[in-house]
């Protein structure tokens, strides 16, 4: 952080807090700290879920699945949501893909091949719960794949919650496949859970994870590409968390005096120029202030008022 002052500005003395040092030679204001970087973890939540897998015609008996296309594979649908939180941002819509994963806020990107999180290709922002290529049952008499999607808000009469479920979905081209699981969002809070029912079929491909909005941070808790895995394998009964924690942050503040000589409507411009060593960005931050009166300081004459008690008899 960098903030050289306005020239019509004085720095005073053992004013800056926060790690900032004052240069006088060059009338600058600087600081380089360290902040604790933001994070995303998947963890085990088995028993610490809303309610585990629980399908939700289970919950609403004759739940229609939602729509989809003729083949129902390579698809997106935006949903409108109750508000929440990932990632220390809000939000009220969410896509989901047929291939096991949801972005909230939305994407275009449909992206059938899973790949270890976090990663910044698109789509960004994922909660994959169960990353394959998906075939779902389409709307076409001769379609292949099977199984279908659902989503709700249901309650457990104290919260709310969004819940979006692959169920019984086939991987693309293996129809002994039936994969399902769910996303459980806490509404109104950042509580995310992937929960997980029957698993019939091979783990290969899939990819279990999460990432932020450009792909810089994330966890993958279970990755199987190709047969090369890392972490846990998921299975029936699971239940995990999405926790996210936003970075760290700092606060500088200093006092500076403006000249005498400055005139009434000056405007003063302070730029602060901020800088991410990790990300190669600069930020400029400018805070302008109206000089809109002026204090004439009178000389104080003390004179000598003190009146002593007379001595005590
Ligand atoms: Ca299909
Ligand atoms: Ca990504
Ligand atoms: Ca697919």
């Amino acid at each position: 952080m960098r903030d050289v002052l306005p020239e019509n500005l004085t720095y005073v003395d053992g004013s800056a807090t926060g790690g900032l040092t004052y240069d006088a030679t060059e009338n600058v204001l600087e600081a380089v700290v360290t902040l604790d970087p933001a994070s995303l973890m998947i963890s085990d939540a088995t028993g610490d879920s809303p309610a585990g897998y629980l399908p939700l015609t289970t919950i609403t008996p004759g739940l229609p699945p939602l729509p989809c296309s003729a083949e129902c594979d390579s698809v997106l649908i935006d949903l409108n949501v109750p508000p929440f939180f990932y990632n220390g941002q809000m939000y009220t819509s969410i896509t989901m893909s047929d291939d096991g994963y949801a972005v909230p806020g939305g994407t275009a990107a449909s992206e059938p091949f899973p790949e270890v999180l976090p990663n910044p290709n698109e789509p960004n922002n994922m909660l994959a719960p169960f990353w394959t290529d998906i075939d779902m049952d389409g709307t076409s008499p001769t379609d292949t794949g099977g199984g279908n999607w659902y989503a709700n808000v249901v309650t457990d009469g104290v919260s709310d919650f969004t819940v979006l479920e692959w169920q019984d979905v086939q991987r693309f081209e293996e129809d002994t496949t039936s994969f399902s699981f769910q996303i459980w969002i806490e509404v109104g809070t950042s509580n995310i859970w992937f929960t997980y029912g029957p698993l019939t079929g091979s783990l290969d491909p899939v990819v279990v994870g999460a990432e932020s909005e450009g792909g810089e941070i994330g966890d993958t808790w279970y990755a199987n590409i190709g047969g090369t895995e890392e972490g846990t394998p998921v299975a029936e009964g699971d239940e995990l968390v999405v926790a996210t924690e936003p970075g760290g942050s700092v606060t500088f503040t200093f006092e500076a005096t403006a000249s005498e000589d400055i005139s009434l409507g000056t405007r003063i411009t302070n730029v602060v120029e901020a800088r991410a060593q990790t990300m190669n960005q600069t930020f400029i931050a400018f805070a302008a202030t109206l000089i809109e009166y002026s204090i004439n300081y009178l000389p104080l004459i003390f004179r000598d008022a003190l009146v002593s008690a007379p001595p005590a008899p």
